[in-house]
């Protein structure tokens, strides 16, 4: 047995009997996929994902990349490779492509659904097979030449890169200093030093197109300040021709360290020099258009939405070797009898404690996966363009910081619990825990830390957007609270999810008084920034909390029938974790509010020296 346990079973119940996304298969613009065909999609991924995918994923940590700085290359571990091209040869990366490059015209729901299974098993092989995703945002902002890179770009395998960070740019990518010098045949010729580039050098593809953004220079090129002055570079590795693709001469984008870090250590995290090893490092503007600030967001958007689902699906699995080894480990008397010296020892899965633990695991593993499934369900709405789209852009963007952001806070907090299930042994390489904690640490560091994910999520989501979005989810669950589902079962739930939804509201309502009171007084500004990323939090538990109870009421009714052993089990576990949730997480949200609303700006009024 790998070390991936994956969740078909959870899957299949969010797709199909919750969030019923197969009312929109076998129509435009998913004519081409049925039920039958979604949930062969999950089977066979599955079968992938567990065994070959899985099966390199110790060995790669052990045994990472090695960095050649005489060649610039980084050369990965035989295990990784053959995990790799199994992936690649199954064209798993056809998943998430339109129709006209040759996708499976599965919506993005089930596409996520799919992703999580790689994801789970071994993260940085999705990683690595961005170069058609990538493609696409290539060929969608592209000239007509671009196109038919993005075309080339898929059928001869290549990887590719997201390139903004640079070491006094990180969060504050508009501070980025490389440039793009415009050159008489209208290429350009970028200058500069970017850092933490992942996939920025591998020897399994026979090119890499880099997206980079660079401050250009030009005659009639007005310089600006910030993240509106950069534009975005198509930098390919080898140069290459335009029809067919084949390879030419080295461009001067040459990888010049890889870093040593705590996890993912096969995903390659370069530092990329252009333009300083004596070939000049030669880009194309992306479709001809100083628009590379917005361009890129749309490669972040598919980032933030994979980073977050790679961090539930690592929590999840961590969950599930966590319950397998609870149902297995004796230890200690049952508490009832603990004064008795001789009686039986039992399973760690009979003492309170454990059982609390495992249970907030399994409420924060299936919840987040109930939270980026129900946003991948918008973007099913978006292509599918039926609707109001606009309303469900917004709607995917103001969840988009909470499958990111929670997703990654909650699982690498949760994951610290599935260790602690294991006791010393979880601290041992004889298990994936430990792995898993140090893979998804990063989770919460790229695609932008849970600070910007908060600031993004209040100022531009929730102000900007002048709660449209947040005003729909409300309703949403104001909906489901006003509704008596459930068979009267989960009346208690129902009160505690009106409780902390009103309690979310009340931090937000402090919050935006503290920016409207920031306008006599800007330090009140302060006070908002003191709070972003307990909103973000709450909010997430709200969502996590309602989902939960939606997929009870489904639950209780699939019970009301007449399921099987394993069905019946599976319902009942979906009806113990939303009520436990519900009474033991969501009441936390009223001190929260309390805390918001009470907050000063006492903080910082601290010295620094006196941290
Ligand atoms: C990184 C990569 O960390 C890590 C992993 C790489 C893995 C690669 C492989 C991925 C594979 C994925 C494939 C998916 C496959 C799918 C297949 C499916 C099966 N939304 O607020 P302003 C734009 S990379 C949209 O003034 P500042 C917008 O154009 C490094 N757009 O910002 C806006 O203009 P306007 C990641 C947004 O103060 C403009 O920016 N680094 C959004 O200038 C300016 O906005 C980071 O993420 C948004 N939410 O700059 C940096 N926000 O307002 C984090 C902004 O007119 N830092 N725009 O619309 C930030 O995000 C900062 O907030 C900042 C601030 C840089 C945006
Ligand atoms: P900083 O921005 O210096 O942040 C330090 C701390 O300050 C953080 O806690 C942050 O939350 C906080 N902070 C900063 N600004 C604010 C603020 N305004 N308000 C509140 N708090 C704030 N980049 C790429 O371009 N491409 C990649 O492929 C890529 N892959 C990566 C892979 C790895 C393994 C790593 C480690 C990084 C990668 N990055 C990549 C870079 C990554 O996106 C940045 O590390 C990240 O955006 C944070 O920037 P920073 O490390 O400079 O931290």
């Amino acid at each position: 047995m790998g070390h991936y346990k994956s969740n078909v079973r959870d899957l299949e119940f969010n797709l199909f009997e919750v969030f019923n996304v197969q009312n929109r298969l076998g129509t435009a613009p998913f004519e081409q996929a049925d039920e039958d065909t979604a949930r062969g999609v999950l089977s066979e991924l599955n079968t992938l994902a567990t065994g070959p995918l899985a099966e390199s994923f110790a060995d790669a940590d052990r045994n990472p990349p090695v960095f050649d700085p005489k060649t610039h290359s980084a050369t990965l571990p035989e295990s990784f490779k053959k995990s790799y091209k199994a992936l690649w040869d199954g064209e798993w990366y056809r998943l998430g492509l339109p129709d006209e490059l040759g996708g499976f015209g599965i919506p993005p729901s089930v596409q996520w659904a799919a992703s999580e299974l790689i994801l789970g098993a071994n993260p940085a092989l999705f990683m690595y097979m961005a170069g058609p995703s990538f493609a696409m945002i290539v060929d969608k902002n592209g000239t007509e030449e671009q196109k038919r890179w993005a075309q080339i770009m898929i059928d001869q395998a290549w990887g590719a890169t997201m390139v903004l960070t640079e070491p006094d740019a990180g969060s504050d990518v508009g501070a980025g200093r490389t440039k793009a010098v415009l050159q008489e045949d209208g290429s350009w010729h970028l200058d500069g030093v970017k850092r933490f580039i992942t996939s920025g050098d591998q020897d399994m593809t026979e090119n890499i197109m880099h997206l980079v953004l660079a401050r250009p220079e030009g005659p009639g090129i007005e310089a600006k300040a910030g993240t509106k002055g950069l534009s975005l570079f198509l930098v390919p590795k080898f140069h290459f021709d335009g029809e067919t693709g084949a390879r030419g001469e080295r461009n001067g984008a040459f990888v010049t360290n890889v870093e040593h870090k705590m996890g993912l250590k096969v995903s390659t995290t370069c530092e990329l020099t252009f333009g300083q090893h004596g070939v000049p490092a030669k880009g194309w503007l992306l479709g001809e258009v100083h628009d590379g600030i917005a361009q890129m967001f749309q490669v972040i958007e598919y980032a933030r939405m994979m980073v977050g689902t790679k961090a539930i699906a690592t929590l999840s699995t961590g969950y599930l070797n966590a319950l397998d080894y609870a149902k297995e480990r004796v230890q200690s008397a049952d508490l009832t009898q603990m004064t008795d010296k001789t009686a039986p020892r039992v399973t760690i899965t009979h003492h309170p404690d454990v059982r609390r633990s495992l249970m907030l695991q399994k409420a924060y593993a299936e919840g987040l996966r109930a939270v980026y499934l129900y946003t991948a369900t918008f973007q099913d709405q978006i292509k599918a363009g039926d609707g109001d789209v606009k309303l469900a852009e917004r709607i995917n963007d103001l969840l988009l910081p909470i499958v990111k952001g929670v997703g990654s806070e909650r699982a690498y907090e949760q994951l610290a619990q599935s260790l602690q299930t294991l006791g010393g042994s979880g601290f041992l390489q004889d298990y994936p825990i430990e792995q898993y904690i140090r893979d998804s640490k990063i989770d919460s560091l790229y695609e932008g830390t849970t600070a910007i994910q908060s600031l993004d999520f209040f100022f531009r989501k929730i102000i900007r957007d002048k709660g449209q979005a947040l005003g729909f989810i409300n309703g949403e669950i104001q909906k489901f609270l006003d509704n008596e589902g459930g068979n009267g079962r989960l009346k208690e739930e129902r009160a505690a999810l009106g409780q902390a939804l009103q309690d979310l509201q009340g931090i937000l309502g402090a919050m935006i008084g503290h920016l409207t009171s920031s306008q006599e007084d800007v330090r009140n500004i302060y006070k908002v920034g003191q709070n972003t990323v307990r909103l973000l939090l709450a909010a997430g538990d709200v969502l996590v909390g309602w989902l939960l109870l939606r997929q009870a009421e489904v639950a209780l009714a699939a019970l009301a029938g007449t399921p099987s052993a394993k069905d019946r089990s599976f319902y009942e576990g979906k009806v113990a974790v939303a009520s436990f949730f519900a009474k033991t997480v969501l009441p936390e949200l009223s001190s929260r509010r309390k805390i918001a609303e009470t907050i000063d700006n006492s903080l910082m009024d601290v010295d620094e020296s006196s941290f």
